[in-house]
């Protein structure tokens, strides 16, 4: 029998927050690799159920939804988001509008620029990220919580990729962060954590000293 939510995935994607989320929550959900090797998300039976051409999507009795954020909050019971609610739904959205495309810039800086200008948006990119990982230290109370969340799933694999990803990764040093690094000792010692390590060959401290993956299927870029 098929499971009602079918997660469309790629190892060490956006679709971690996901599968985390859906690990933590304890939802059975069935996955497709989207292989990135041949460049599955822009295939046309991908584009068919994410026209964004960007993985995650996440198939519901809704229809597919897409969008890292969206996912999570559709997925967030009112248990799964860290009170006060407002104040939860003002980060998932600087999350998802503010750091999260900001790191897609960092990865990618030939979707937005001509490559004579590359350097100096990946050094004002770099700039400003740092600005962010401070700010997350400096303003975000529900680092603290010891709860699992719609906000840490999201953030805990964006902690990840920063240290991985990129034009160069001696910038980011997690140690100059010390609530986001507990924060990260935490998360990665939960099961879902362990359980999504496995799926996707992430290796231990998979959050706070990550390693490339070595995944059993597809590839993270
Ligand atoms: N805004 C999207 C961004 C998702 C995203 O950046 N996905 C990356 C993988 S982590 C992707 O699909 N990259 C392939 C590409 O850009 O072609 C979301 O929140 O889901």
């Amino acid at each position: 029998m098929t499971n009602p939510l079918t997660l469309y995935y790629a190892p060490d994607n956006a679709s971690l927050c996901v599968r985390l989320a859906l690990l933590e929550i304890g939802l059975p959900f069935d996955t497709v690799l989207v292989d990135r090797a041949v460049q599955g998300q822009k295939s046309p039976d991908y584009l068919a159920v994410n026209p964004n051409g960007l993985i995650p999507t996440l198939v519901t009795e809704d229809g597919p939804i897409y969008e890292t954020g969206a996912i999570l909050l559709w997925l967030a019971g009112d248990g799964f988001m860290p009170a006060p609610r407002g104040d939860a739904l003002k980060w998932m959205f600087w999350l998802s509008n503010t750091l999260h495309p900001t790191l897609r810039m960092w990865f990618y800086p030939h979707e937005y620029i001509e490559e004579a200008s590359v350097h100096a948006l990946s050094r004002a990119t770099q700039g400003r990220l740092s600005e962010y990982f401070a700010h997350l230290e400096a303003h975000a109370g529900w680092l603290d919580d010891r709860a699992p969340s719609a906000l840490a799933y999201y953030l805990a694999p964006m902690i990840r990729w920063a240290a991985l990803y990129g034009p160069a990764q001696a910038w980011f040093d997690l140690d100059k962060y010390p609530h986001l690094r507990e924060f990260a000792i935490w998360f990665e010692n939960r099961s879902a954590a362990h359980e999504a390590s496995r799926a996707e060959g992430l290796g231990q401290t998979i959050f706070s000293a990550p390693q490339y993956p070595n995944p059993p299927e597809g590839s993270a870029l």
